[in-house]
């Protein structure tokens, strides 16, 4: 497990630390997530120098911050963690079918420390700007503690919902007690024993910090914009005998994951919902519910796809909900009435019980939107609800919330906050035409939040890494890529989000959880390996829709092939929007 105590003593020399002046290095790295730590050790695997700057005191990213009570991954665990590494996998114990959130971060932190990334990274280090220099083909560097650093290659590993959505309520400051973020939760804890909490929001976070809440406190009140799915969890203790069948044939299950448009395994009904009788169809959904988890979705073939049998399965999850509330006015308020899974789907333990407790109560917020905060407590349509403590479980700016944080200026001077205006615009999510040498880690217009978050992280920093050491071989100068290229896989991302029913309601995948964002579709829905299959081939093709400039530079295939775990074979018949696409299937 991690080495608490050479990280208090990291942290505490990070406390005295001077400012870094001057400093060159192959790479810097924005971020001590799961993505900066895998970039970190396969830049120092191939003999680049780097440092890594992290906002937090520690690293693990979203496993630091998200500290809510409840936070546990949706994806299994023995997939919810790092692949590139047998000896890791076989070492590694996960104790539940969802491992908690401190048993990520302490993975986090043994993988850190496991392969000695802990002495390049700067902790508690928010980098403020990052400037691309033409003359000298470099990134500069600034943090907010003084640091003044240069580097060939600048990697956002900034992570796609890392940068907390706070809705400006008005009379917040008014507000006697707490008001805490799920996202940047004390990390000494909340005891809300005895107290009146507010919740604000029913995403994923909530819906996993409710029941928990709702335990200790005196009374709890959620205040609901929308109606949220959420699907039984069934976590479970793991047992040595299930550890040790799945570690038996490790790389096997690890391989199919890669083949999944999700990037993690489940059983995957190919029949459409369409073509079952109605009997079938209930006893699917049936199966798939006691199965529970994010799998739900998996119970027929075309649920993501048609409308008609998107109905089926909404249908079946709003009747589950009736049946667990006791109350039907509540039962009646926590029913969606849009597409199942359109809004990221929830995975919950105990969420729609918690309603049938005598000390809490729903309020909805959809048609009469909060009016504000006062003194003693929140007021919604003239009535003021008292509490105690406020909990705004309202997520994030998504995908480019953590871009937006830094001040990041390309080729003339151009930030990439004037270039995203209109949405994020990036050729293949790794990379931005006037952004020289900066990557992207599940960068917008990759598959990022819509495949298991650490694969896609693997699979791209693997990716990338197999550029820059080809970048090395021929002594280029820069890599960039081509207008065209990135215009026409904006495109691509946009048009196959149209054959989902994803793209058709609001939810921070599109931004406009927050109002005032562009409306774009940000992920790419096409399907993980249907993306990794492109990324080879452009690798392939020497880099295509890539400017190589400067040395030998030329635009052929690399060197070194990290990538090559990554050549799964294209898995058509599991149903992914581009195979949808593919075979012109009509869709809604
Ligand atoms: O955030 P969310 P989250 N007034 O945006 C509401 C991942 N994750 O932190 O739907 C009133 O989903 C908002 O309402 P609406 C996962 O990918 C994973 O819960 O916009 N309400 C919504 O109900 C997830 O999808 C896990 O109408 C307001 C809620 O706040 C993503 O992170 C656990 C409001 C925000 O829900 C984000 O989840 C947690 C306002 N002004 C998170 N503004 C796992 O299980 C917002 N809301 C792995």
């Amino acid at each position: 497990m991690a080495n608490s105590t050479s990280r208090e003593h990291q942290e505490q020399h990070q406390e005295q630390r001077q400012p870094e002046i001057g400093a060159v290095f192959d790479a810097i790295v924005v971020g001590a997530g799961f993505g900066g730590l895998y970039m970190l050790h396969r830049l120092r695997g191939l003999g680049f120098t780097a440092r890594v700057y992290e906002a937090g005191g520690g690293v693990g990213g979203t496993w630091y911050w998200n500290r809510y009570p409840g936070a546990r991954c949706d994806v299994e665990s023995m997939q919810y963690s790092f692949s590139f590494s047998e000896e890791l996998d076989q070492q590694w114990d996960w104790s539940e079918k969802y491992s908690p959130q401190p048993e990520i971060l302490a993975y986090a932190n043994h993988v850190t420390d496991r392969f000695g990334l802990r002495p390049d990274i700067r902790f508690d280090t928010r980098v403020t700007s990052a400037t691309f220099d033409e003359t000298k083909n470099c990134w500069h560097v600034e943090t907010d503690r003084g640091d003044r650093v240069s580097a060939k290659f600048c990697i956002m590993a900034v992570g796609c919902l890392s940068a907390a959505n706070r809705p400006p309520f008005a009379g917040m400051e008014d507000f006697h007690g707490p008001i805490h973020h799920t996202g940047e939760w004390p990390h000494e804890g909340v005891d809300f024993t005895g107290l009146r909490v507010g919740v604000i929001g029913t995403g994923s976070s909530a819906i996993q910090s409710i029941p928990i809440i709702a335990q200790q406190a005196a009374a709890l009140t959620v205040f609901q914009r929308t109606a949220t799915y959420s699907v039984p969890a069934w976590n479970e203790k793991l047992t040595p005998e299930y550890r040790r069948n799945v570690k038996a044939d490790y790389p096997a299950l690890r391989a199919k994951a890669r083949a999944r448009p999700t990037g993690f395994y489940f059983p995957f009904n190919m029949k459409p919902a369409l073509e079952a009788t109605e009997e079938e169809r209930t006893r699917q959904y049936e199966e798939a519910w006691q199965r529970g988890g994010l799998p739900f979705l998996g119970a027929f073939g075309d649920l993501l796809f048609e409308k008609a049998a998107n109905d089926t399965i909404a249908d079946f999850a709003r009747a589950k909900i009736r049946g667990i509330v006791k109350d039907p006015a509540t039962a009646d308020l926590l029913c969606p009435d849009n597409v199942f899974g359109c809004k990221r789907l929830c995975v919950d333990t105990g969420y729609f019980e918690t309603y049938n407790l005598p000390h809490v109560k729903l309020v909805d917020v959809s048609k009469t939107p909060i009016q504000r905060f006062t003194a003693r407590g929140i007021e919604v349509d003239g009535k003021e609800y008292p509490l105690d403590v406020i909990v705004c479980a309202t997520g994030f700016a998504a995908m480019t919330g953590s871009f937006d944080r830094i001040k990041i200026t390309g080729r003339n001077g151009l930030t990439l906050a004037e270039k995203w205006r209109g949405g994020p615009r990036a050729y293949l999510g790794v990379a931005s035409v006037g952004f020289p040498n900066l990557f992207m880690i599940t960068g917008p217009g990759s598959p990022s939040v819509l495949a298991s978050m650490i694969q896609a992280i693997e699979q791209h920093v693997d990716w990338m890494l197999d550029c820059m050491a080809h970048l090395r071989d021929v002594g280029a100068t820069t890599f960039e890529p081509i207008q065209n290229y990135e215009d026409e896989w904006i495109e691509h991302v946009n048009e196959v989000s149209k054959v989902s029913l994803r793209s058709t309601c609001s939810s921070w995948y599109v931004g406009t959880n927050i109002a005032g964002r562009p409306r774009v579709f940000m992920p790419y829905i096409g399907g993980f390996p249907v993306y990794v299959q492109k990324c080879n081939e452009v690798m392939s093709r020497g880099f295509e829709g890539f400017v190589i400039d400067g040395g030998t530079a030329r635009n052929e295939e690399p060197r070194v092939r990290l990538t090559e775990r990554w050549r799964v074979p294209l898995d058509i018949d599991v149903i992914s929007p581009a195979a949808v696409a593919a075979r012109r299937v009509p869709v809604v």
